[in-house]
């Protein structure tokens, strides 16, 4: 991607009314799936920042219905914000429509592009390293979910269908084990041990949201830590960034997933997993704040699943970075050819972390919901 021509960069530039004279772009390398670009602007007094993405059509095969769903959830939010005296530019993305009205440019090759305002003087974490953070990424993200408890879910398409359909990740390891494209199977016979061992394990969430037991909610379920955004001065977490998977799905999706990313002593990349532990301390404070701000509505089938849905969504990352190694690394972007494998071991080591744990994760999310709800 950064090995895109200037010429047509320039034309894809064009099609939005950016304000002012170009003076900078900027490729950067944080999303594991979509090309971001950072564009500079200036109009001689003012300057003006913006961000330039091109949709991995791989991945998402649907670029017009995840539009659609992102303008309406962003408008949806800003209403919201603006509603409640917040400040909707900071608290929400806003995506630009092209000067032909549409919010995605299709380029020439067949590319889609979009672009939203850049929010300054805020920072992103790959990993969380004070309780303080985690309690405010916990309570950012079930402020998301409680702001959409009232959208109308069914104007909602599924950007990825199955996403996080446990049972069908499994499915697909399997194909990529008997498939084998990348020549690799024979490195990994310990770490597929590892998630065969758990897959009676991967039904249960679908099982009690197919028995009508937790309900479907509209989610993120991508909440991975650095899909927040911090301001700069204050170390709030402002706004909740990402948002191509906003589908219908389960709370316990979005906490699991934040936890898997956020309640660590290092991010998914870690190569020596004696610096890649789960830490109880900011378990704690995540769900404090999770449960300040989303914890009314969830009901108990919910709250007992809050620590299981942390080892569900890290054994199902885990799994997901292995077929992907196995696959030849088609999906996820890597740096180098084991990092699949690398990130798959610390998701692994927090499966195992979780397990030894549950019994303390399961106490400590009683006790933090019972005050929560004295508190509310
Ligand atoms: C991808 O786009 P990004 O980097 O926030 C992936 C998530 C994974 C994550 C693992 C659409 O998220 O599901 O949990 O990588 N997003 C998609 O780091 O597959
Ligand atoms: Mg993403």
């Amino acid at each position: 991607m950064r090995e895109i021509d200037s010429d047509s960069l320039k034309t894809i530039i064009d099609a939005f009314p950016f304000e002012g004279e170009i003076t900078d772009i900027e490729y950067t390398d944080t999303g594991l799936i979509n090309s971001t670009f950072v564009l500079s602007f200036s109009d001689g007094n003012q300057s003006f920042k913006y961000v330039l993405q091109k949709i991995n059509v791989n991945v998402f095969k649907k670029p017009d219905e995840l539009m659609s769903n992102i303008m309406n959830v962003t408008g949806f939010l800003r209403n919201k914000i603006n509603l409640s005296g917040g400040n909707a530019q900071r608290e929400t993305l806003t995506f630009l429509y092209t000067k032909d009205n549409s919010p995605y440019y299709l380029d020439k090759d067949g590319n889609y592009w979009r672009s939203y305002t850049y929010i300054g003087k805020c920072y992103t974490c790959d990993k969380i390293d004070s309780e303080v953070k985690a309690f405010r990424s916990g309570k950012a993200f079930g402020k998301f979910q409680r702001m959409l408890s009232d959208f109308p879910a069914t104007t909602l398409f599924e950007t990825i269908p199955h996403f996080h359909d446990t049972p069908s990740r499994y499915e697909a390891l399997k194909t990529a084990v008997s498939e084998n494209i990348s020549g690799r199977l024979e490195n990994i016979k310990e770490e597929l041990e590892f998630a065969f061992e758990r897959e009676k394990d991967a039904s249960k969430l679908v099982d009690l949201a197919a028995e009508g037991k937790i309900p479907m909610r509209v989610t993120h379920n991508d909440t991975k830590i650095n899909n927040l955004l911090f301001d700069s001065i204050t170390n709030e977490a402002i706004c909740v960034i990402d948002l191509d998977t906003i589908m219908p799905g389960l709370s316990l999706y979005d906490f699991g997933d934040s936890i898997r990313s956020g309640a660590v002593t290092s991010d998914e990349n870690e190569k020596d997993l004696n610096n890649y532990r789960l830490s109880i301390d900011l378990f704690k404070k995540y769900t404090e704040g999770f449960l300040s701000e989303a914890g009314q509505a969830l009901n108990e089938e919910e709250v007992r699943n809050l620590a299981f849905s942390a080892k569900l969504m890290a054994l199902e990352c885990g799994v997901r970075f292995l077929t992907d190694y196995l696959n030849g690394d088609t999906y996820f972007k890597t740096d180098y050819p084991e990092h699949n494998l690398v990130r798959a071991h610390t998701q692994f080591k927090l499966v195992k972390d979780i397990e030894e744990h549950m019994d303390e994760l399961n106490k400590c999310v009683d006790e933090i919901y019972r005050r929560s709800m004295l508190e509310a």
